[in-house]
């Protein structure tokens, strides 16, 4: 049975970044022929470097991709149809879904949310106004009656073996870093704009153990160099402040990124899709939600910090949502941080714990094809 998987991207990665994993995953673990519709190719090609430079329909991987263009005209004879995001079919598409004599399983794969109201809303049907044809609502989560993460299967097997051999000084050996070292604290940075980081540098830079910061390309490296001033941080830059070490690196390959939160004692990460990889990283981190309006975004991190912290003891909760606050609202980072640092222990050994836990249910691709194919018996 093929998928159709359709993909519009508002900004940033995550949203390709979700939809090529679980493309992947579809067709690597299940078997299935997956055709990935997408309107941005530069987005995509960050994600998976290794796809024509102009947009063409294209097997990458074992996936076929479509650019959004060609996509109304694409035959719309799949067995399931996804609409990441609530990303709107092309109308030509849909048209021809609702000629088919037997439609398609559709659905509307959501946004991460730890919040408990999804579960209500997790596999429910609801008929679409323009085609009449019924959608499903597919929710992603951290519990059994939602729709699970994204996990692939070899995910432990490699963060393991990052972990086990002598990762840091690989790492080192291949991206040299004066001034630091494997017994350095290593930090990752990966964020919005954020008021609250030149706080957050200068509790660095104060640190009573070396840190070094390693800093992906992009919006978070063009602000750790617009706070340290002076010549702007290139690729393989490398800047001391006190304690601190700023390294800046490429934007990584998705198997090199995670194996630098494999090997980062704190890692930063933002969005939907960084923040589930840091949770498979199973290290402490610190995550920059997406900013939304009327502070939606708050109530996301508080349902996750809610879930995050019940077995947690209360001074290393109480250290943690402290930082998330101050990162989350622009806040004064310093203090946050050398209380959070204090325990950084602790929560490792803690996120190792909520890591295992997540690890015992069954992952996104996996319910996404039970959910399929009982719909289709
Ligand atoms: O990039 P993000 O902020 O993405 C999104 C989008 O903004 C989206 O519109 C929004 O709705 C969503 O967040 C919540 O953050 P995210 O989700 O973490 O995606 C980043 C992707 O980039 C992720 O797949 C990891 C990957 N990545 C690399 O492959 N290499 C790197 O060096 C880095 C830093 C990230």
């Amino acid at each position: 049975m093929r998928w159709d998987l359709f993909c519009r991207v508002v900004d940033n990665f995550g949203d390709i970044g979700v939809c090529w994993r679980l493309a992947r995953q579809l067709v690597h673990e299940h078997g299935r022929w997956v055709r990935l519709m997408v309107d941005d190719w530069a987005s995509l090609r960050r994600i998976v470097p290794g796809c024509p430079t102009v947009a063409r329909a294209c097997l990458c991987d074992g996936v076929e991709i479509v650019p959004w263009d060609e996509a109304g005209a694409a035959q719309a004879d799949a067995g399931c149809v996804i609409e990441a995001f609530a990303c709107v079919l092309p109308s030509a598409y849909l048209n021809a879904m609702r000629a088919r004599a037997a439609p398609p399983v559709w659905l509307n794969l959501e946004y991460l949310s730890a919040e408990a109201w999804i579960e209500d809303c997790h596999g429910l049907p609801s008929p679409d106004p323009l085609s009449g044809l019924d959608k499903t609502f597919f929710f992603p989560g951290f519990t059994p009656r939602s729709g699970g993460l994204i996990r692939e299967r070899a995910v432990f097997e490699r963060r393991d073996a990052v972990q086990g051999i002598d990762g840091r000084a690989l790492w080192l050996a291949r991206h040299a870093t004066p001034g630091a070292s494997a017994a350095s604290r290593w930090v990752s940075l990966f964020c919005y704009a954020n008021a609250a980081l030149p706080s957050l540098i200068t509790a660095w830079a104060d640190s009573a153990v070396p840190l070094v910061v390693w800093v992906p390309a992009g919006i978070a490296l063009d602000a750790v160099s617009g706070v340290l001033g002076g010549e702007p941080l290139t690729v393989a830059c490398c800047r001391q402040y006190g304690a601190l070490t700023v390294r800046a690196l490429p934007f990584l390959s998705s198997r090199d990124y995670d194996a630098l939160l494999a090997l980062c004692d704190v890692n930063f990460v933002r969005g939907e899709d960084s923040f589930v990889r840091a949770q498979w990283a199973a290290q402490a981190f610190v995550w920059h939600v997406y900013p939304q309006s009327d502070d939606v975004h708050l109530r996301k991190m508080t349902a996750f910090l809610d879930r995050y912290c019940e077995r947690l003891a209360d001074a290393d909760a109480l250290a943690m949502r402290a930082l998330w606050q101050a990162w989350n609202t622009g806040g004064q980072a310093h203090a946050g941080w050398a209380a959070y640092a204090s325990r950084t222990d602790a929560l490792g050994r803690h996120a190792r714990r909520w890591c295992d836990q997540l690890a015992g249910q069954e992952d996104l691709a996996t319910r996404l094809v039970k959910f399929v194919d009982n719909a289709v018996k």
